[in-house]
Parts: structure tokens; sequence; C-alpha cells
């Protein structure tokens, strides 16, 4: 209890100010609609990227909110698994609709099988610590508390047991939605989004199980930004949908621990965003500022079919971090308001395909110890569109005098095992390619972890007519470890 007591200092004076001030005024607040009517009402909770039906209540209510923290083991990225702590079983926890001047009554449970005692911090809340204070909950218990939602917007909740960065970034963040009185204005589709950055002790995409790393959390250096707790939560089948002509209105916040998201659409402008989550509204935003701990909710009208892509657009977060959603929009052309090609896939890097089959396959194949060469070319494939292709061309061709080509390469048939130097380091200086002479840059790759690199250059080899072989990922690791000489062009 000792350490709220600063907490709940403030509060108290600002009590006594406010009767100071205003002593003859009756209790009655602004959002306070009167006692609840009608039977309680049991709330409709939702795991991302899906939100509450509106509420079109005329009246405020009795709403009950039974929230369930779950410790599950899930996949932060393909393949590699980390121990998120959450509400309600997923990351971000279950959404909360209710509406200004509801009388919610809290039920909080911590799962039997959690190891780790947890309460609830919600940004909503009129009164000290959020309803933290009061909805300590050890494993296998249940707490209560009954709070009335004076402001209407949009709120994150968290969890704030200490040490509180921890359980934050190990997933335990949510929004709730305090509708105001008359609703908010109809849309064809709502969606909730959420990022939140993530400390893994291996770096990102380094497969297995991966512990969360106390060191990089407080240095703030994250291996994963993510969108709803997964590297493509929201790409290829699982996509956002939409159709043109509609209105779409994202609730997008941001749990963090510690990163503030520049949030963004590619190929969008937000009609209008509420801000911070905030009453106002600003119209015509490229990219709004997403606090830690804060929410906006954002609108904009589907015109072009196609392909739209969710960033923070602190952009390496999005395509070396995993901070990158789509929404897929079908419906005819409008060759009018735009008339280019679709989607380019050496833009958006490996997460735009459809699926990493052959990626998942590998990595599973590799686990149980039965990787064969197909699966490594299988995945190597996948990984070679996303990351190689957009210099040395989907079909190892190069460009003439400024990429090499990859495709029967005597430079690479000559010493392929060089070619793992060149992945982790990349290459300066003059190299001749089947008699044509290239004297330029590639930058080293490495983002890659050793499965990449390893299935990347095993699919290289045996691609285009080159001669086959294969590089195994102990041999890239050995080959990383060594000292970081750049390989020379000239042998
Ligand atoms: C940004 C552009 C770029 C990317 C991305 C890139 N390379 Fe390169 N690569 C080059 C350039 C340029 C050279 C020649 C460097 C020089 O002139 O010294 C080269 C040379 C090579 C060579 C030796 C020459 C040859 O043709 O055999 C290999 C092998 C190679 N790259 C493999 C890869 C692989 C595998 C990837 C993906 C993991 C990759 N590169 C990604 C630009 C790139
Ligand atoms: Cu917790």
């Amino acid at each position: 209890m000792k350490r709220y007591s600063a907490l709940l200092a403030l509060p108290f004076v600002f009590m006594l100010a406010s009767q100071a001030a205003g002593a003859a005024a009756t209790a009655k607040l602004s959002g306070d609609f009167g006692p609840p009517q009608g039977e309680p009402i049991h709330a409709v909770l939702t795991s991302p990227p899906n939100v509450p039906p509106p509420i079109h209540r005329k009246f405020p209510a009795k709403v009950i909110v039974d929230l369930e923290v779950i410790e599950q083991e899930k996949e932060i990225s393909e393949g590699v698994k980390y121990m998120f702590w959450t509400f309600g079983g997923s990351v971000p926890g279950s959404f909360i609709r209710v509406r200004q001047g509801d009388t919610v009554e809290f039920h909080l449970k911590n799962n039997p099988g959690s190891k780790m005692p947890h309460n609830i911090d919600l940004h909503g809340v009129t009164g000290p610590g959020g309803g933290a204070a009061s909805s300590f909950t050890a494993p296998g218990h249940e707490s209560q508390f009954t709070f009335k939602a004076l402001n209407e917007g949009v709120y994150v909740y968290h969890c704030a047991t200490a040490p509180v960065g921890m359980h934050i970034a190990n997933g335990m963040y949510g929004l709730i939605l305090v509708e105001p009185p008359e609703g908010m204005p109809p849309v064809d589709h709502e969606y909730y989004v959420m990022q939140g950055d993530f400390y893994t002790s291996g770096k990102y995409r380094e497969k297995g199980l991966q512990p969360f790393d106390m060191d990089k959390a407080i240095d703030e250096r994250p291996s994963y930004v993510l969108f709803n707790g997964a590297e493509g939560s929201m790409t290829g089948d699982k996509a956002l949908t939409a159709k043109t002509d509609q209105t779409i209105r994202l609730f997008v916040g941001n749990g963090g621990p510690n990163l503030v998201s520049s949030f963004h659409v590619i190929g969008a402008i937000f009609d209008k965003v509420r801000y911070e989550g905030g009453t106002n509204v600003q119209k015509n935003v490229q990219t709004t500022l997403i606090p830690s701990g804060g929410a906006a909710v954002v609108e904009f009208q589907t015109k072009v079919p196609g392909s739209y892509v969710l960033v923070d657009h602190s952009i390496f977060r999005a395509f070396n971090k995993g901070a990158l959603a789509i929404m897929k929009v079908d419906g005819p052309a409008r060759k009018d308001i735009y008339s280019g090609k679709e989607l380019d896939s050496v833009y958006l890097g490996d997460r735009a395909q459809a699926n990493m089959s052959g990626v998942s396959a590998a990595t599973k194949a590799a686990a149980s110890g039965t990787l064969t060469l197909q699966d490594q070319i299988n995945a190597g494939r996948e990984l070679f569109a996303g990351t190689c292709s957009v210099c040395h061309q989907a079909n190892g061709a190069g460009i003439p005098g400024v990429f090499p080509p990859l495709a029967k390469s005597d430079f690479l048939a000559a010493d392929p095992h060089r070619a793992i130097g060149i992945a982790l380091r990349g290459l300066t200086g003059k190299v001749v390619v089947n008699g044509g002479e290239y004297n330029s840059v590639m930058p080293p790759m490495s983002q890659l972890n050793d499965d990449e690199v390893a299935n990347i250059l095993t699919f290289v080899l045996n691609s285009w007519d080159n001669k086959g072989g294969n590089i195994d990922a102990a041999t890239v690791k050995a080959e990383r470890a060594k000292p970081a000489v750049a390989p020379k062009s000239e042998h």
C-alpha cells in the first residue's frame, strides 16, 4: 500500500481545492447521468483486431466486465516463441466498450496457471491508480471494483504490478472505449490495432523460445515493435479487409512500454483523427503521434482498391522490427484517382507476401531435425523475394553494370562459401561476374539470422542453373563469429 501514498496525495489536494471553489454546486458531475438503470449488462469483449458492436442504449447502466489474466506462450514471429502475459488471452487485451455515465463493475481474474500477481490501471477511471490499488490479484484469485465512466474517449488500460515495465513489455495492455451518450457516428468497419515494443534476449527473428531481456528494455532497445502482439498479426490471410467507398475507423493504441508511435497508413490520408483519444478532431492528417500509454481514433475513406500498409513511420521499426500490418481494400479500379501498379513487394519486404509457408515449414523441420534441401530452398525462395530481389532481381539476372547476376554466376560458383561473408558483411570494390565488371556497394544483410542466410544461399545455389549445393545454419554461425573483415572482391 505504501507505494500508492504519493499517488493518493495528488487527487486529495485537488478535491480540497475543488470543494472550496464550488461548495454550493450539486454533486452532479459532468458525465454523470445518474444511477444505473435496468438490468446489469455483461460487456461484450473482443480480441484484436475486432471491436465490440456500438452501444445504442439511451440510459446509463451497470456494466459487468469479466477479464481474466492468462500467461501464455505464443508465436511473436515465425518460429519465435515468447511467454506473453495477457488480459483475456490476447495482445493487446480484450477491447472493452461502455457508454459515458455507465457504472462499470470490474472483475479481474488471475488464471490459476499464472506465475505472477497482476492488476489493472484503466486510464478511463477517475480515481487513484485507475483501479490498480483495488485490483491486485494473486494467481487463482479474483478482485472486484466499481467505477463510473465519467469521461468519454478511448483509453489505454495496463497492468501496474511491479516491475511495471516488465508487465507491460510482456503484453499487458489494451483499450477501453467510453462512447459519448449519443454514440459515435456509424462507419462501415471498426478495427482494433495496438502497438507495443518487445525485448527478447535473441535478435530479431532468432528462432526458439525467447526470454524477456530486462537490460534491453531499460535501454529502450526493442528487438520487435509490433501491432497486435505478433509479427504478421495482420498480413497475408490475416490482413484487415474493406471495400472501396467505405469509412474505416481504427482505434489505435500504444502500450509501449517505451516507444512513441508515428502511426501512418501508406497510401491513405486520415480524414479525421481524434488525436490522443481526446475530443478534438484534426482533419487531413498523414501521420499521427500516439504516445506510450495513449490512443487515437483514426478515420478514413477507402477510395482506390489495393493493399494499404499500416506502419510506425519510424521506419526501421516497420521493416526491421515488425511494425507493419496490411488492409486489403477490394473494389473496382479508380484510374481517375490513381493509375499505378498494385503492390510493390520489394518496397514492402517479405511480410507483404500472402504467406511464408515455406519459412514456417523449414522452421518446424529444423526444430525437429528433419530439415531437407527442399525445405531450405522453399524457405530461401520466400526470403530472397523480400531481401535480395530488390537488387539482384527476382530472376537472379541482376541489372547490367549495376547489380551483378546471381544466376549462373561464375563468381558465386568459384567459392560458394565466400557468399556467406558477402551476405553478412556486404561487398565493395571491383568484381567481375560472368565477364561483366561491377564496382559498387552491397550493404551488409546483417539483419538476417543464421537460418535465413543459410536458406537464401541454398535457394540461390539451386536456382537459375547454378550448380547446386547447400549451406547450413551452423556454417553461417561460424562465419558470423569470425572477426569482421570485409571480404576482398578480388582474389
Ligand atoms: C542493395 C542492393 C543489394 C542487395 C539487397 C543485395 N545485394 Fe548482393 N550485391 C549487390 C552489389 C552491388 C554487388 C556487387 C558489389 C561490388 O561491386 O563489389 C553484390 C554482390 C553479390 C554477390 C557476389 C557477386 C555475384 O553476383 O555472385 C553475391 C553472391 C550476392 N551479392 C548475394 C546477395 C544475397 C544472397 C542477397 C540477399 C541476402 C543480396 N546479395 C542482397 C547488391 C545487393
Ligand atoms: Cu501484470
